[in-house]
């Protein structure tokens, strides 16, 4: 069965005003949409490939065949990385992390504000296209700061993603142009952090730890 994009559990414009109606749809269905049409396309006669989950297609990015391994790295990773983004989102009211996530969230960074602060910091300083990521270290469990460019993916290194934030520009411009520090700030309004602490919990269960 091909890649499909996942049905939004929410409106278009249900994070508004933080993130727009026109920019969640177009973002959602154009442009997650070529990432899935190009990464089935690119997979067509190899159908071994194509039935792995796609985190497991990206872990093994360095067996895909060499001719069509750009264009899963691209396209897969924008699935992957997308899908877990839309996951992810609701409006928060302000909501916090706690239990667990919130220990991990001390442990690592000091306060949820310098997780923040970080965050921001490395999707600001990312060059061009890319992500900012909180990454889950499955040997340590330890979680940490990334930026990665363009669509490329945590489980391409071995790493998990816990949560992450689309620095493109087609992810913020319609609504806050060359504003990315702006689109940075708001965004944490709707981080679903109890979706972020079901999925915290899910990683840890699942992973091996060293
Ligand atoms: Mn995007």
């Amino acid at each position: 069965m091909p890649y499909e994009v996942p049905q939004l559990a929410y409106a278009y414009d249900s994070l508004e005003p933080y993130i727009d109606a026109q920019t969640m749809q177009l973002h959602h269905d154009k442009h997650h949409g070529a990432y899935v049409n190009n990464l089935n396309k690119a997979l067509e006669g190899h159908p071994d490939l194509a039935a792995l989950p796609i985190e497991k297609l990206l872990a093994k990015i360095n067996e895909v065949p060499e001719a069509i391994r750009g264009a899963v790295r691209n396209n897969g990773g924008g699935h992957a990385n997308h899908s877990l983004f839309w996951s992810l989102m609701k409006r928060n009211d302000g909501a916090k992390p706690k239990g667990a996530l919130l220990a991990a969230i001390d442990t690592a960074f000091g306060s949820l504000d310098q997780l923040k602060a970080a965050f921001n910091d490395a999707g600001l300083k990312q060059f061009g296209s890319g992500w900012a990521w909180v990454a889950i270290d499955p040997n340590t469990n330890a979680l940490s700061v990334l930026a990665r460019p363009n669509q490329d993916s945590l489980y391409m290194e071995g790493k998990v993603p816990l949560f992450g934030n689309d620095v493109w520009e087609h992810a913020y411009y319609l609504k806050y142009q060359n504003r990315r520090a702006e689109y940075l700030e708001a965004w944490w309004n709707v981080l679903n952090w109890e979706a972020v602490a079901a999925r915290y919990d899910d990683v840890l269960a699942s992973i091996p730890v060293g």
